[in-house]
């Protein structure tokens, strides 16, 4: 069960943001703080107790929490983040992490880590070798992982931006699986919902308690999600698709 959710609120100069998509179109604020509230409510409707954090106006893709931390059951780890304009959304994030763990890691330089490439499934964490997460940042976080009787494993990723990018846990032994990701034998013991290629957005969505919370405008995925049994919530995130984030990319969830 999560309880806690971490987010901040949109930069002022969100549509600065770093990405490949730039065929989407320019980031609209304030539709972008729409589909932000949007969003707190999905995750509270799913029982979570949303700390909201201050924007930092500054930093462009600040709202993409998930890059920042990694929360587990037994500690939070602290990355850091390969983009020299992302590299300060880490500052001041300990002490926001402080009131709820004891136990604090913290990646250290050359290691690079970002959240998004790491896929948590139980007590093991799947990690994408990225442009964003370097050899050295899956070797500390994996030792620190074994410090807490955990495990992790890493993937190579060719042409995704992060791992949860094209795929996700949705829990009851369920992944969400995209791209590059179909053929890799490290996730055949896994049921796959194959999420079709001109859909292939809605491989990000998260498992919230009793929901899986997945982006307005998909729907022959969404379909095929709740066919396999599962409740879902739709929320639109087209204007982070923008700039190359999704759901999960969007709040910390512990
Ligand atoms: C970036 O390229 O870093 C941001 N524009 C998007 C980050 C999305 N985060 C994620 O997938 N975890």
């Amino acid at each position: 069960m999560f309880k806690n959710a971490i987010v901040r609120k949109p930069a002022k100069s969100i549509s600065s943001g770093i990405t490949s998509s730039k065929e989407l179109g320019e980031v609209d604020y304030l539709n972008t703080l729409n589909q932000h509230n949007e969003y707190i409510k999905a995750l509270q409707k799913c029982g979570l107790k949303v700390e909201i954090l201050d924007s930092k106006d500054d930093l462009p893709d600040s709202c993409f929490m998930e890059d920042v931390a990694i929360c587990t059951k037994k500690f939070a780890i602290i990355t850091n983040l390969a983009k020299n304009s992302r590299k300060q959304e880490i500052e001041g994030i300990r002490e926001v992490l402080s009131k709820y763990y004891k136990n604090i890691e913290q990646i250290k330089p050359p290691a690079t880590l970002e959240g998004g490439d790491v896929m948590m499934v139980g007590d093991h964490f799947y990690i994408g070798l990225s442009d964003r997460t370097n050899e050295q940042g899956a070797k500390q976080f994996i030792e620190i992982l074994q410090k807490y009787n955990f495990s992790g494993s890493t993937i190579d990723l060719k042409k995704t931006l992060h791992l949860k990018t094209g795929i996700t846990y949705i829990q009851n032994n369920t992944v969400l699986i995209s791209g590059e990701f179909k053929n890799m034998s490290q996730f055949d013991k896994f049921d796959k919902i194959e999420i079709d290629e001109d859909e292939q957005y809605c491989a990000n969505c998260i498992r919230v308690n009793e929901y899986v919370i997945v982006p307005k405008n998909f729907p022959k995925s969404k379909k095929l999600i709740e066919s396999k049994g599962f409740k879902t919530i739709e929320v639109d995130t087209s204007e982070f698709r923008k700039i190359d984030g999704g759901l999960t990319c969007l709040s910390l969830r512990f």
